[in-house]
C-alpha cells in the first residue's frame, strides 16, 4: 500500500440540541475529515479532537498542525504491506493519538475498499448487528432528563448514560430510578470529582448503576484503583486510556471493571484492538465510546464495535440524534430494539456525500 495523496478537510455543523458535560456545554461541532487516496481508491476518516482541549490535549488546530508536518511526512512515499503498520510508522510521534487515529482509520477503510470486502470484516468482526445506548447531556432541569431518556427509551436505545457533575448526581439519578426502575443505567462524570469525593458517589451505589465512568481525573489512575476499592459499582474509564500500557496498568491496579474504547482517544484501529484483546483476555468487557461523530466518525465507530469484546451497548447512535442532516448516505439509523445493522458494502460502507461535505467546508489543504 502506498498513499498518492491525502485531503484535510475541517467542517462545521449545529448540533440539532446543545450537548452539555462537566467539562463545558457545545452547540457547533468542529470536525477534521481525512479523505485518503491510496492505489486508486479513498479511504475516509475523521479526527475526534474537540474544539478545546477540555476532554483530551488535542484540538482540532493540533490534529490539523500534526497531520500537515509530521504525520503525513511519516508516510508520505512510503510502502507498506498493510493499514495494520500505519499505527507502528507512526511510533515516534509522542501522543496526538486523535490526529493519528483520524489518518489510520482512513487507511484501514481504502484497504477494505481495496479488497472490496467490508472493513469490519477486515478487522476481524463477528457481530452484524451491534447493541446500542445514548449518552446524554446535562440538563437545566430534571423533568427536561425524564423527557429526554423516554424519548430514548421509545426509539429502542439498550441502555440510557446520563452527564453527570457536583450539583447534579444524586438527584436525577434517584429520581430516574424512581422514574425507570428496570432500564440499564449509567453515568458519565467525565473527571469531575475528586477522590476525597468518595462518600458522595458512594451514595450512587443505592441506583444499581451498571457503571460509573470517568469519575476523576483525566489521567489519574492510582485515585480510580483507590475509588474502585470503596465502591460496589463498577468504574468505566475512558479518558484515562490512551495507550495500551494504560489499560493493562488500569486492569492490574483495579482502576476499573469495565473500558470504553474510543478509536482517536487510542490512536486508531490497530491499538484499539489490542486494547480489545488484552480486557478480552482479562475478561474486561469493553464498549466503543462516541465524540458527537459526523457519519464518517459514526461508520468507524460501528465497523469497531463488531470485534468480539465489544460486548456492552456503546455510544453509537442514530445520525438523526445529533444532526439535521449527516455528510454519509445512508445516515445511519436505529432499529426500534436498539440495534445498528452493520453494513456490507465495502470498506465503512457508507459514502460520503461529496457535495455536501464541501459545502460545509470551512478550511482545506491537500498534501500529496
Ligand atoms: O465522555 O463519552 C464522553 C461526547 C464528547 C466528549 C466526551 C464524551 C461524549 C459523549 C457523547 O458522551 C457520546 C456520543 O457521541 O453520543
Ligand atoms: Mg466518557
Amino acid at each position: 500500500m502506498k498513499v498518492q495523496k491525502i485531503t484535510l478537510r475541517e467542517i462545521r455543523m449545529p448540533l440539532v440540541t446543545p450537548f452539555e458535560t462537566s467539562f463545558g456545554r457545545l452547540t457547533d461541532r468542529r470536525m477534521l475529515l481525512v479523505e485518503a487516496e491510496a492505489g486508486g481508491v479513498a479511504g475516509w476518516g475523521e479526527s475526534v479532537a474537540g474544539e478545546g482541549p477540555f476532554y483530551a490535549p488535542e484540538t482540532v488546530e493540533t490534529a490539523w498542525l500534526i497531520l500537515r508536518d509530521f504525520i503525513w511526512p511519516a508516510l508520505k512515499g512510503r510502502e507498506f504491506r498493510s493499514a495494520f503498520d500505519v499505527w507502528e510508522m507512526l511510533a515516534s510521534i509522542r501522543g496526538h493519538n486523535m490526529a493519528k487515529g483520524a489518518l489510520e482509520a482512513a487507511l484501514w477503510d481504502a484497504e477494505a475498499k481495496q479488497k472490496e470486502i467490508p472493513l469490519w470484516k477486515l478487522l476481524g468482526g463477528v457481530r452484524k448487528e451491534i447493541p446500542c445506548g445514548v449518552s446524554i447531556g446535562i440538563k437545566e432541569t430534571v423533568d427536561d432528563l425524564i423527557a429526554a431518556v423516554e424519548r430514548e427509551m421509545a426509539a429502542g436505545y439498550q441502555r440510557i448514560k446520563i452527564k453527570i457533575k457536583p450539583g447534579k448526581d444524586i438527584e436525577p439519578v434517584e429520581r430516574l430510578r424512581q422514574k425507570f426502575p428496570e432500564i440499564r443505567l449509567m453515568v458519565d462524570a467525565n473527571s469531575a470529582y475528586r477522590l476525597e469525593d468518595w462518600p458522595h458517589l458512594k451514595r450512587l451505589d443505592a441506583y444499581y448503576l451498571m457503571m460509573i465512568e470517568q469519575p476523576l481525573g483525566w489521567d489519574d489512575l492510582y485515585s480510580h484503583a483507590e475509588l474502585q476499592r470503596k465502591l460496589d459499582t463498577p468504574i468505566c474509564l475512558d479518558e484515562c486510556i490512551h495507550t495500551e500500557e494504560h489499560a493493562r496498568a488500569a486492569i492490574e491496579l483495579g482502576a476499573c471493571r469495565i473500558i470504553n474504547i474510543k478509536l482517536g482517544r487510542v490512536g486508531g484501529y490497530t491499538p484499539a484492538r489490542r486494547i480489545h484483546d488484552l480486557c478480552k483476555s482479562k475478561q474486561i468487557p469493553v464498549w466503543c465510546g462516541g465524540m458527537l461523530e459526523s457519519g464518517i466518525g459514526r461508520a468507524h465507530n460501528i465497523a469497531l464495535s463488531t470485534l468480539e469484546n465489544f460486548s456492552l451497548p456503546g455510544d453509537v447512535t442514530a445520525s438523526r440524534r445529533y444532526w439535521a442532516e449527516d455528510v454519509i448516505e445512508p445516515e445511519v439509523t436505529v432499529t426500534p430494539q436498539g440495534t445498528i445493522r452493520v453494513p456490507e458494502g465495502p470498506g465503512i460502507g457508507y459514502v460520503p456525500r461529496l457535495e455536501r461535505i464541501e459545502k460545509l467546508t470551512a478550511r482545506k489543504e491537500v498534501l500529496s
